[in-house]
């Protein structure tokens, strides 16, 4: 088991022992939510798509009007001298900005103080790489119309409860669809199906737009497949030839049942075999170097 507490943890500006890594019980992170995140890899010294994350982070901020009181390369830095401060070669890497300690109502008042913490650990992806099982959620996504979906905040609760019914129903991971009843995604993960050559992706009006799920469509693409964003149905889902989940903690595992019906023969395709080989092969090339 990790030993949180050994780690080193940045918290505005100062590294600390992971046993002093406190924030006030009045922080509008923990009261309401308030706060903006992400999640980033490190392959083998490299941390992937490091621009990219940290863009995402920066507009989920302005989104949400909070500013983020470091520079975009101030934050790059940051988030590589924690991975050097605690010597971390593959890991996973959460910066997270709270609107800190304000008013203690619903209005943020005036006097804003932004809390902004990063830690790392080592990581393994929690879904495996085996194919997995799907079950539809009666908790639906929040609605762009609620929140914009490329807020990647901490307001987790609906995806949170969407995974337990995933688990209390004996299924791997959840599949969250919008109030209109189109497939959306999983609680941390796109979702994506292959039929006929094509991948095809809901609309990110509806899902986060995901890194990961970028970077595997442009790998489908370099391996001929035409690639399209469109409302699915849970018929488009149970008729594809396969399909897959993907995101900077799962990576890309593919998905073999859903709602216990086989999706394709019920085994990983080979189109999603050749893609998780591809992108092995890409994050072990390419990223920000960080010693
Ligand atoms: N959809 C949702 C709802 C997510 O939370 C993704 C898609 C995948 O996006 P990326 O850009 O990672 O390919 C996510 C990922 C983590 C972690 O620790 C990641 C997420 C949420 C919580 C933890 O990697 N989001």
């Amino acid at each position: 088991m990790l030993n949180l507490e050994e780690l080193t943890v940045y918290i505005n500006g100062r590294f600390v022992p992971g046993n002093q890594a406190t924030i006030s019980v009045f922080d509008r992170g923990l009261l309401f939510g308030d706060a903006v995140f992400e999640g980033i890899r490190e392959y083998s010294g490299r941390v992937f798509k490091l621009d990219e994350h940290v863009d995402r982070l920066y507009d989920s901020a302005r989104i949400i009007s909070l500013t983020i009181p470091l520079s975009k390369e101030e934050m790059k830095q940051a988030i590589l001298e924690t991975l050097r401060r605690n010597r971390l070669q593959d890991a996973h890497m959460r910066p997270i900005v709270t609107r800190g300690v304000g008013a203690l109502g619903v209005g943020p008042g005036r006097d804003v103080n932004p809390t902004v913490i990063i830690f790392a650990h080592p990581w393994k992806p929690f879904l495996g790489d085996q194919g997995i099982a799907l079950k539809t959620a009666a908790v639906r996504r929040t609605p762009p119309e609620c929140i914009d979906s490329r807020v990647k905040h901490t307001g987790y609760l609906n995806n949170i409860l969407a995974k337990l019914e995933a688990d209390a129903a004996g299924a791997n991971e959840a599949l969250l669809l919008d109030v209109h009843g189109f497939v959306t995604e999983g609680p941390g993960e796109n979702f994506l199906l292959i039929r006929g050559g094509a991948m095809v992706s809901p609309t990110t009006t509806n899902i986060l737009n995901g890194i990961t799920r970028r970077t595997v469509m442009e790998l489908a693409r370099q391996a001929g497949l035409r690639t399209e964003e469109r409302n699915l149905t849970l018929g488009d889902v149970y008729t594809a030839d396969e399909a897959l989940v993907c995101g900077t903690g799962a990576e890309i595992v593919p998905v073999v049942r859903v709602d216990g019906r086989p999706i394709g023969s019920g085994e990983a395709g080979p189109v999603t075999r050749s893609l998780m080989t591809a992108f092995r092969q890409l994050v072990q090339q390419e990223g920000t170097p960080v010693y």
